[in-house]
């Protein structure tokens, strides 16, 4: 049967900015993101953070250039871009990145965060396809404090498990300091409205990026935690220069527009690199 994206499902993403879409892989697809995940982690990219040697280890690798039409090929033969713009009932898609989790033996969770306090756009129209390759149970799959997509912006965190809301902008910016969310449910677990889902290969987490969102690790109860993350954007997203120029500490490079030039702060999200996938 094919799958079909419902109005509930379009709703919840809408009110909580997370959604789980059960069963929306069908196996030849799952097949490719599997051979996909193979790939990239035998070919880490110039930002990979991690490695997979020995039998721990946590492995994170964002937007491989050389990946890059690799990812775009199975996409453009996939349904994805179509559940993207029917969650948005929108129409244009545009393919923003792929990120790739592999943690093994013991590893660490992924600290709570923004996506949109790492990156210069905004806008309703993100959504990221979070697709688990083994089973997760709902701890250690992507958590997301519900409706946070509609939220304040936080500064970043530098991931320092230590101080896990050790600003990443601090006095540069104005954003507040994250909270402190694990501490604040370990202290009394109703403090946040979390949503998570215990998932299996075949389905999708759909969850907006400005969410503020976080992943699970590796240990006894899931020994080996392979994910893969597919970035879209819509009709409705923007390039912006929320982000201080810190030189060294973030360097994000002028993005050259679809239009020519390069884009400016409010400008529709169109670079140039990118092909639209549906429109
Ligand atoms: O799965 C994880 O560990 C984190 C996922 C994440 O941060 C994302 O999808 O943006």
């Amino acid at each position: 049967m094919v799958f079909q994206i419902t109005a509930e499902q379009r709703h919840t993403f809408a009110q909580d900015g997370i959604v789980k879409l059960a069963g929306a892989i069908d196996a030849q697809l799952l097949e490719k993101l599997k051979q996909c995940f193979e790939w990239a982690i035998a070919n880490p990219g110039p930002t990979v953070n991690g490695h997979t040697s020995g039998d721990e280890f946590s492995f994170v690798d964002l937007a491989n250039p050389a990946g890059r039409a690799m990812y775009e090929q199975v996409i453009q033969d996939s349904a994805l871009p179509s559940y993207a713009a029917e969650l948005w009932r929108f129409e244009y898609v545009g393919f923003l990145a792929e990120e790739v989790f592999y943690k093994k033996g013991s590893a660490v969770s992924t600290l709570w965060h923004q996506d949109t306090s790492y990156a210069p756009w905004i806008g309703p129209h993100w959504v990221n396809f979070w697709m688990p390759l083994v089973p997760h149970p709902a701890e250690y799959a992507i958590q997301v404090v519900r409706g946070s997509h509609n939220g304040v912006m936080y500064d970043g965190t530098t991931f320092n498990p230590k101080d896990p809301t050790e600003p990443i902008w601090g006095d540069a910016a104005d954003f507040p300091r994250l909270p402190d969310i694990n501490a604040d449910r370990a202290r009394d677990p109703n403090t946040w409205d979390i949503v998570a889902f215990d998932v299996e290969p075949g389905d999708i987490v759909a969850l907006h990026p400005h969410c503020l969102h976080a992943g699970g690790g590796a240990d006894a109860g899931l020994p080996e935690r392979r994910t893969l993350v597919f970035r879209f954007y819509g009709d409705e997203s923007y390039y912006s220069e929320h982000l201080p120029d810190v030189p060294g500490r973030y360097d994000i490079p002028p993005i050259p527009a679809a239009t020519g030039g390069y884009l400016a702060d409010g400008d529709l999200f169109r670079p140039a690199a990118t092909a639209p996938l549906v429109r």
